[in-house]
């Protein structure tokens, strides 16, 4: 793990961010600026830099992230009205903290 990695520390407890979620694999906790009444961030604890360092290692966690998605996106009262699971990958598409993580957003009246 990267000695500056933002999201390490906060996987590691490191800050008093809360989470919604945790188990030996993830955590899950809410976006400090939200784009959406509901704005969850769904991380792995172990420590990947972008999408594009996934590995066919990462399969399983990474079908983990999306059955996680769904259970939190049921357990914040989304599921039904509907929301939007993204990946930043990298500067130019907006990813500024280093370390793997799925934004699920969704809330809005509609
Ligand atoms: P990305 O652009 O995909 O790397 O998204 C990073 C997100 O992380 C961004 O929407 C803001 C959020 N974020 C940054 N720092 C913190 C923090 O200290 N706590 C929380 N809860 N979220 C953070």
């Amino acid at each position: 793990m990267p000695d500056d990695c933002l999201f390490c520390k906060i996987v590691n407890k490191e800050t008093d961010t809360r989470f919604l979620y945790e188990d030996d694999t993830y955590v899950v906790f809410k976006d400090i600026r939200p784009a959406a009444p509901v704005h969850l961030l769904l991380v792995p604890k172990t420590h990947i830099r972008s999408v594009n360092d996934l590995t066919p290692s990462h399969q399983s966690l990474v079908g983990g992230l999306f059955q996680l998605a769904a259970k939190m996106a049921k357990e914040q009262g989304v599921d039904q009205s509907g929301y939007k699971l993204l990946f930043n990958v990298e500067k130019g598409g907006g990813q500024v903290i280093f370390h793997l993580h799925l934004h699920l957003i969704g809330g809005w009246q509609r």
